[in-house]
């Protein structure tokens, strides 16, 4: 019998919630799978004409996926609010909104692939709320450090549509199979690799990097050997990086002072699988999962991957 998302969502004690929420996450990911296989008949693809509240122009796809993911977190029972990158302001699920979890996501990362037909993904984390069951959520309920972070996973569009995940007992990669229409267990236990792998980041910048990165990173490259491998995606770069070693890197530089990703949507659901995987996830002197959020759609310059690697840029 395949292993199936919910034996791994039910260890711990949210067990009962995080089985729904990832079930959840499972349907999304499979309309948001199939929407981008059909877009380009649809005329799906190409911009949807606003910004979201970062200024940067919206895609079709990223206001489509933002949808499903909103509607099957609805359906679940047990979130009350989601915090979306494609949305200035929280959204309170009024139905639930006396539920105890909060999930927040980037739809669809990479976005700027779709044009080429690259790998895009989902990245997601949930919290529990800190107001009270019969007070409205807010914003200050998504404002939770890393250590907070009960569930967080991705999924990856690729070649295969791929759902990995932790509820903090491990990383656990899971395969959508087309045939049983369900996601399957295919890379339990997911340990980055200390030693070998590749280095990940846009090298363009390099002349506008800040914090004397320039000098470590050369270094790190010398010391250890890494090859390297960027695709622009950071879903595509995290588990290219979780499965092989290495180091992926967004740091910050003189025109993105704190770097581009954002610490809620994208930092600390990817740090959070980086060190139930063994790795070490790091931003400006501290870990990601140590970073106090102050804002929804905060900035944070992100080193994430092997320890050593790590150890050698910050
Ligand atoms: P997005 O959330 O608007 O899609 O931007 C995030 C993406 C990441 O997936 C990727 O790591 C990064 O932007 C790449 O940025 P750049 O093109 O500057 O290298
Ligand atoms: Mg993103």
């Amino acid at each position: 019998m395949p292993v199936t998302l919910n034996s791994i969502a039910q260890q711990g004690e949210n067990g009962k919630a995080m089985m729904p929420i990832m079930q959840g996450v499972g349907r999304a990911a499979t309309e948001i799978a199939y929407l981008l296989r059909g877009a380009v008949f649809r005329g799906a693809l190409g911009a949807a004409g606003g910004e979201n509240v970062q200024g940067e122009q919206q895609q079709k796809l990223d206001v489509l996926s933002d949808e499903i993911f909103l509607s099957e977190m609805r359906s679940t029972g047990f979130v009350c609010a989601v915090g979306s990158e494609e949305q200035e302001d929280l959204q309170v699920i009024e139905e639930y909104a006396d539920a105890d979890f909060l999930v927040l996501v980037d739809p669809l990362d990479g976005s700027s692939n779709l044009d080429v037909d690259g790998p895009v993904g989902t990245i997601f984390s949930v919290v529990r709320r800190k107001t009270l069951k019969d007070q409205r959520p807010t914003e200050a309920d998504t404002l939770q450090a890393g250590r907070n972070v009960i569930a967080a996973g991705y999924v990856l569009y690729g070649p295969a549509t791929m759902l990995v995940c932790s509820v903090g007992q491990g990383v656990h990669g899971f395969t959508y199979n087309p045939n049983s229409a369900r996601f399957e267990l295919s890379h339990p236990d997911m340990r980055i690799p200390e030693k070998g792998g590749y280095y990940s980041v846009n090298e363009a910048n390099a002349d506008k990097w800040l914090d004397q990165l320039a000098e470590k990173f050369a270094h790190m490259k010398r010391e250890t050997g890494l090859g390297m491998r960027y695709v622009g995606s950071m879903v595509a770069d995290m588990h290219r990086t979780l499965l092989k070693g290495g180091v992926f890197l967004y740091p910050a530089d003189w025109k993105n002072p704190n770097g581009k990703l954002r610490l809620l949507y994208e930092a600390i659901p990817m740090g959070f699988l980086v060190e139930q995987a063994g790795g070490k996830a790091m931003s400006r002197g501290c870990s990601v999962l140590d970073i106090e959020p102050e804002g929804l759609h905060q900035r944070v310059p992100v080193y994430l991957g092997s320890s050593s690697a790590v150890d050698m840029l910050v």
